[in-house]
């Protein structure tokens, strides 16, 4: 997508209501749209500040971040193309948030992060289970709450620094869908092994920008969303899902175009529901 909605118009995410982003009518957005009026609030949490993950203020940097390309371990490269400097800053390549600053993302400009989603066929007694309008079968996805929000979305997360995308997908899935960071050594070797079956294939389905609530103008998500399809559903068949980290709860969730996740993760759904030529 190239035109944001919910880093727009709204309350800041884990401000308590406080920081409210200046309005950008639909037509502002574009910054090659002319907005003399407007007034973006600046914000950036306390919370970022001092992290080993996060970024320094600008201001403190010795020289300033190498942008649109690998600066040391940080990738700094957006899957959007060049994005613009302006005073020194990054602008987000889908214009205008309301917001500048970094909220509470770690870093100035792009923020990578990978979003595994792992698919079975709906099954009862051992039959598919096929939708009584579509007429088509229905597909399910793991599915995790977020913690933030309350909202179910893709359990994906931040790609570290140096970090290969293939590592990050899996995981994150252990972390958030089956709660690995509680596990026992003996669990976790278990559970690595079950995974690599499932995370063996992977299909690419989405590379860019995240309508994420997090956004500013100079502070964006960017994720890469793959598709684990397992035909027979037999190696997710074993996985038993159990929230951790920071997902407050998983299951699995019927693909349908009605879904409502956290920020543009169900457009991912739909590009996979074309794909798997399955119910939406
Ligand atoms: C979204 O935020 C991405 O699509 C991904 O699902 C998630 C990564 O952030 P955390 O889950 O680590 O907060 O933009
Ligand atoms: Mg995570
Ligand atoms: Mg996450």
């Amino acid at each position: 997508i190239m035109f944001h909605i919910k880093c727009r118009n709204n309350v800041y995410p884990k401000t308590d209501g406080k920081i409210i982003r200046f309005h950008v009518p639909d037509d502002k957005v574009s910054w090659n749209a002319q907005y003399p009026m407007y007034n973006p609030t600046l914000f950036t949490s306390t919370c970022v500040v001092g992290q080993p993950w996060a970024d320094l203020n600008l201001s403190e940097f010795d020289s300033q971040p190498s942008w649109n390309t690998i600066d040391g371990y940080v990738n700094r490269i957006s899957s959007t193309g060049i994005y613009k400097i302006k005073n020194g800053y990054p602008l987000n390549p889908c214009g205008r948030t309301g917001i500048i600053g970094r909220g509470i993302l770690g870093r100035w400009g792009p923020n990578h992060a990978a979003d595994p989603i792992v698919t079975r066929w709906k099954k009862s007694n051992n039959e598919y289970v096929f939708d009584k309008n579509s007429g088509k079968p229905i597909l399910q996805f793991v599915a995790i709450q977020r913690e933030d929000s309350s909202e179910w979305a893709l359990p994906g997360g931040m790609v570290d620094p140096g970090e290969v995308i293939s590592t990050t997908l899996k995981r994150e899935f252990m972390e958030e869908a089956l709660d690995l960071l509680q596990k026992s050594e003996e669990d976790v070797i278990k559970i690595r092994k079950e995974i690599e079956k499932i995370f063996n294939e992977g299909i690419e389905v989405y590379r860019g920008y995240v309508d994420d609530p997090r956004n500013t103008d100079n502070a964006w998500m960017e994720t890469i969303a793959t598709l684990f399809h397992d035909e027979k559903g037999v190696n997710v068949g074993i996985l038993k899902l159990q929230a951790g980290d920071d997902a407050i709860g998983v299951k699995w969730v019927d693909l349908d175009k009605n879904l409502k996740l956290y920020a543009n993760h169900t457009s991912f759904l739909e590009e996979i529901a074309t794909r798997l030529k399955c119910h939406w």
